[in-house]
């Protein structure tokens, strides 16, 4: 069994030509600046490893975090943040595009906000991600903010969007499922690839 607690920040790269050359399975958080990336990453190891912030656009590389020595955590940074068409917005655009030739991605978590629909760049990523057929699960964060019936909306999208698995999370509840759903990636168990 995985051991979640055992995690190592590595390095943050601008793009994949960096990775460490070591052939480990990878996971990669995706989803909107703000969203909670960071923070679930810090709630599935148990540990204030990766830097969250009130601030949207604080994680600016992608971050390459070593799970109980054996996989990658990849905490990218979120996008919609800087204006549609900026240079930085062709960036990250480039940096991602580059970030998915990636022979070690096993699956992505794809975020989405308890309270908020999808917009259209939440959109682009789940279509792209079906598109070059990398298998993913759907995390609806800042569940314990969120009403009951923006939680029932919440988990009729998420049935709808192609994902493996839809979970909701919270800094406040044990993320066992959300862990077991990733260390099957992980360890190739289901291998979409
Ligand atoms: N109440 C609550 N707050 C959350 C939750 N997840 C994240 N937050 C808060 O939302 C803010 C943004 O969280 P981050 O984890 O930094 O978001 P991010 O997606 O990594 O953002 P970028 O690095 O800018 O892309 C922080 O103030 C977090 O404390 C959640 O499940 N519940
Ligand atoms: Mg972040």
């Amino acid at each position: 069994m995985l051991d979640w607690k055992r995690i190592k920040y590595v390095i943050s790269i601008p793009n994949l030509d960096f990775r460490p050359k070591d052939k480990k399975n990878e996971v990669v958080f995706l989803g909107r600046s703000n969203v909670g990336k960071s923070t679930l990453i810090n709630t599935l190891t148990g540990q204030k490893i990766a830097f969250s912030s009130k601030k949207a656009g604080k994680t600016k590389y992608l971050n390459y975090f070593l799970l109980d020595e054996t996989y990658y955590l990849v905490d990218a940074p979120g996008y919609g943040y800087t204006a549609y068409g900026s240079k930085e917005d062709k960036n990250f655009a480039e940096m991602m595009e580059n970030y998915f030739q990636n022979d070690f991605l096993k699956c992505a978590v794809m975020l989405l906000d308890t309270r908020r629909t999808p917009n259209q760049d939440d959109n682009l990523m789940i279509s792209f991600l079906k598109e070059e057929n990398i298998p993913f699960i759907i995390v609806f964060t800042k569940a314990d903010q969120a009403n009951q019936s923006e939680k029932y909306k919440a988990k009729t999208l998420g049935a709808t969007l192609g994902a493996e698995e839809v979970f909701f999370s919270s800094p406040k509840e044990r993320p066992d499922e959300i862990r077991k759903a990733i260390a099957a990636y992980l360890e190739s168990k289901k291998d979409g690839r």
